[in-house]
């Protein structure tokens, strides 16, 4: 396990200095605007989409430019759907990452555009030829981002999030919830690899069913983590899902019961792993590493 948290170490520093670099200034830049979208997108994130991308592409033989640009578009994403998630007519949370929420920090006006600002951005970055230099593909990995994160992924997932307040849901309904608000992005993480390497279908397949098993595991540990968790370490509010009545793995299951399914969803993750054979052996003690973390 610690080779692997060496390899996340690393990975997360490769990654934080591409996405400084990404958001240099420019002649044309917004102090205030660029100001929002560095502190929250360089606020400590775990970059846990970032080493999955920049892992699974070593595995592939991407090269490493093509790899870190895809996984600073995922992270630029990630960063702005955590923005909208704590403003106040969402989650309406003050502390993201150990700081105040970026509503807080600035206001609520330029933390919506820095949002919008750093969704876009995204984009630019995937279509931009330095991400590869075939048309086809930056194209396709565009596709898949639009789709993992809009009206019938991320964005949909949140409204049924939103909804749930005020309804009951069975498990079908959490886990679909939960694979369009939170796995999406874990299986687009896992898949722009696939795209960027043109990969056969096969590790396609595995890769596919191990990303939204995992991201099924990183979300009952959210779930946990938020029932039971300690704001100092995790760095945002606990009990948010309790107070606003939102349904999760723990509020339907119960803790014991969503424990033991996302020990069975890990088995599931590092099983689905066998068409890669050796060379996905971080990639399952990364899934171990996601059902065990305290933050
Ligand atoms: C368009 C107004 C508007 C809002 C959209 C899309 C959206 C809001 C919210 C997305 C849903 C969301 C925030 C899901 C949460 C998933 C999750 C548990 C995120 C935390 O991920 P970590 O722990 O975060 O990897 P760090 O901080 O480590 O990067």
């Amino acid at each position: 396990m610690n080779d692997l948290k060496k390899l996340i170490n690393h990975s997360r520093q490769d990654i934080n200095k591409k996405l400084k670099s990404l958001l240099s200034p420019t002649k044309k830049h917004n102090k205030s605007l660029l100001d929002a979208m560095t502190y929250s997108s360089l606020s400590p994130g775990k970059r846990l989409r970032s080493f999955l991308i920049l892992s699974i592409s070593s595995i592939l033989k991407v090269p490493k430019e093509f790899a870190l640009r895809v996984a600073s578009a995922c992270e630029f994403v990630h960063t702005y759907s955590l923005i909208h998630d704590d403003l106040p007519s969402m989650d309406d949370a003050n502390l993201r990452r150990g700081k105040q929420s970026c509503h807080i920090a600035f206001n609520e006006a330029t933390a919506i555009l820095a949002g919008d600002a750093l969704l876009t951005l995204a984009f630019e970055i995937i279509a931009h030829e330095k991400t590869h230099p075939n048309p086809l593909i930056r194209c396709k990995l565009s596709h898949s981002l639009a789709k993992a994160i809009g009206f019938n992924g991320m964005v949909a997932g949140q409204m049924l999030d939103i909804e749930s307040e005020k309804k009951t849901l069975n498990i079908e309904e959490i886990t679909n919830l939960q694979n369009l608000k939170t796995g999406n992005l874990f299986n687009f993480s896992c898949i722009a690899p696939c795209i960027l390497s043109s990969a056969d279908k096969i590790i396609y397949q595995a890769l596919e069913k191990f990303s939204y098993n995992i991201g099924l595991v990183f979300q009952i540990t959210d779930d946990l983590l938020n029932h039971n968790g300690d704001t100092k370490i995790i760095g945002k509010p606990t009990n948010i899902d309790e107070k606003k009545h939102k349904k999760t793995f723990v509020s339907i299951l119960g803790t014991n019961t969503a424990l033991k399914l996302a020990k069975t969803l890990t088995e599931q993750a590092i099983n689905s792993l066998n068409p890669l054979k050796d060379k996905a052996n971080f990639l399952k003690k990364f899934a171990y590493f996601i059902i065990k973390r305290n933050r």
